[in-house]
């Protein structure tokens, strides 16, 4: 059984052109694998922390190296408790949320790669203790951020994210083909009209002067060029409320408005009324709770009501929620928890409470990584959210995807 003999880190640059690290893990049997850690622009209270990236390559190469060199590294719950233990804060600010996962999500690429299996079989028989055979494979619906707003892009969009969700029934390579199709009619549309098609963090469009209501329009508009809303594609909203909460409102600066949160679901309603919406993403501010019961209460019945920042991939915080009955669905990263292992304990405990699963990307990513493709296949994500159709990084996890679906 091979052994981890060493492990090292560096710093290096992300899609933002902001320091993040990566990760090598070196087996006894030559196996050698590499993992770099993305980072989020919105950020919620309830994350995991990241340190500083020379301190974090610092503690991966001296303290964590010493304690894991000679692990198995096919057993990730004791790889995985270590470095918790060794952290021994509950938010991992003391080696930082950045190291930890590096090391975790390194040791489960190389423990794959040495037993001969795909990243996603691995994951599988750590997720549910089940091998996965090609005939078992059930792929996660991609979800598209065509139009950035918020932290994302510099336009004037308070909503950060407006999302094309191909309909369930398309095969992933459809679906994919189909959504890239719709993202290209929409850059037309946009620049026959004389709006910018510079593209955001995640590689939607940052147009700017347009307000939620019109980027909706918008989607309608580019869909309907070749399909057809509430058939073919739905819609959705990565609200991040957060980022535009302050003293007890909700400021939508674009259209001059300062909303309850009260009023804010009642805006959401108005928009249900004239798109085919049917995902909204951290529509509430995490700590705004009482709110958060009442959107439910309204509108569960017709949309995906998705806890982001609010449950933060949280374990803990998800027990809590579900007793709550405040979310029907959850995002998924595993930068906001920290390890693999508690991770998949998030996504068990989802499932059991029949919570839709979205596993995602962060704002910040990584050209070559591929790791949230393999998850969402291990656990028969229900979606995968990793921005446009468009960007290395992004599309990077849409093409492993089709690796997989072909068996390439
Ligand atoms: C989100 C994410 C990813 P960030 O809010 O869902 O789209 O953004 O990584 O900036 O938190
Ligand atoms: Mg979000």
């Amino acid at each position: 059984m091979p052994r981890i003999e060493n492990i090292r880190c560096q710093k290096i640059l992300d899609s933002r052109g902001n320091w993040t690290i990566e990760t090598k893990v070196v087996l006894d049997d030559g196996t050698v694998a590499v993992q770099p850690v993305p980072s989020g622009a919105s950020v919620g209270e309830n994350e995991a922390v990241y340190i500083d990236e020379e301190k974090a390559s610092d503690f991966v190469s001296t303290s964590i190296n010493d304690v894991l060199q000679g692990k198995d590294p096919s057993n990730q719950v004791l790889v995985d408790e270590t470095l918790i233990k060794m952290d021994g804060t509950h938010n991992k600010s003391k080696l930082g949320a950045n190291s930890i996962l590096s090391v975790s999500l390194a040791v489960a690429k190389a423990s794959a790669l040495s037993q001969g299996k795909e990243l996603y079989e691995h994951i599988s028989v750590l997720y549910s203790g089940k091998e996965k055979n090609n005939g078992d494979l059930r792929f996660p619906s991609p979800i598209f951020n065509i139009i950035n707003g918020g932290k994302h892009a510099r336009n004037n969009l308070s909503f950060q994210e407006f999302i094309l969700i191909p309909a369930l029934n398309i095969p992933l390579n459809k679906a994919i083909e189909m959504g890239a199709s719709v993202y290209k009619d929409l850059k037309q549309i946009l620049s026959n009209e004389d709006f910018e098609t510079g593209v955001g963090d995640e590689g939607g469009f940052e147009p700017h002067g347009l307000s939620c209501d019109t980027a909706l329009d918008f989607l309608q508009r580019a869909v309907s060029k070749q399909y057809e809303a509430g058939r073919d594609f739905f819609f959705g909203v990565d609200v991040a409320a957060g980022s535009f909460y302050e003293d007890n409102k909700y400021h939508i600066n674009e259209e001059h408005l300062e909303l309850s949160s009260n009023e804010l679901i009642d805006y959401y309603i108005k928009l249900l009324s004239k798109y085919e919406l049917i995902y909204l993403e951290d529509p509430l501010f995490e700590k705004d709770d009482t709110s958060w019961k009442e959107i439910y209460k309204k509108l569960s019945s017709k949309l995906m009501i998705v806890g982001d920042d609010l449950v933060a991939t949280n374990p803990k915080i998800l027990e809590k929620v579900i007793k709550e009955k405040i979310l029907n669905s959850v995002i998924v990263k595993p930068n906001q928890i920290g390890t693999l292992t508690e991770t998949l304990e998030f996504i068990r405990t989802a499932k059991k409470a029949k919570l839709s699963v979205i596993v995602s990307h962060r704002s910040g990513e990584n050209p070559n990584d591929t790791f949230i493709s393999d998850l969402a296949v291990a656990v028969n994500a229900d979606f995968i959210k990793s921005g446009a159709p468009a960007r290395g990084e992004r599309v990077a996890k849409y093409n492993r995807l089709l690796e997989i679906f072909y068996g390439f």
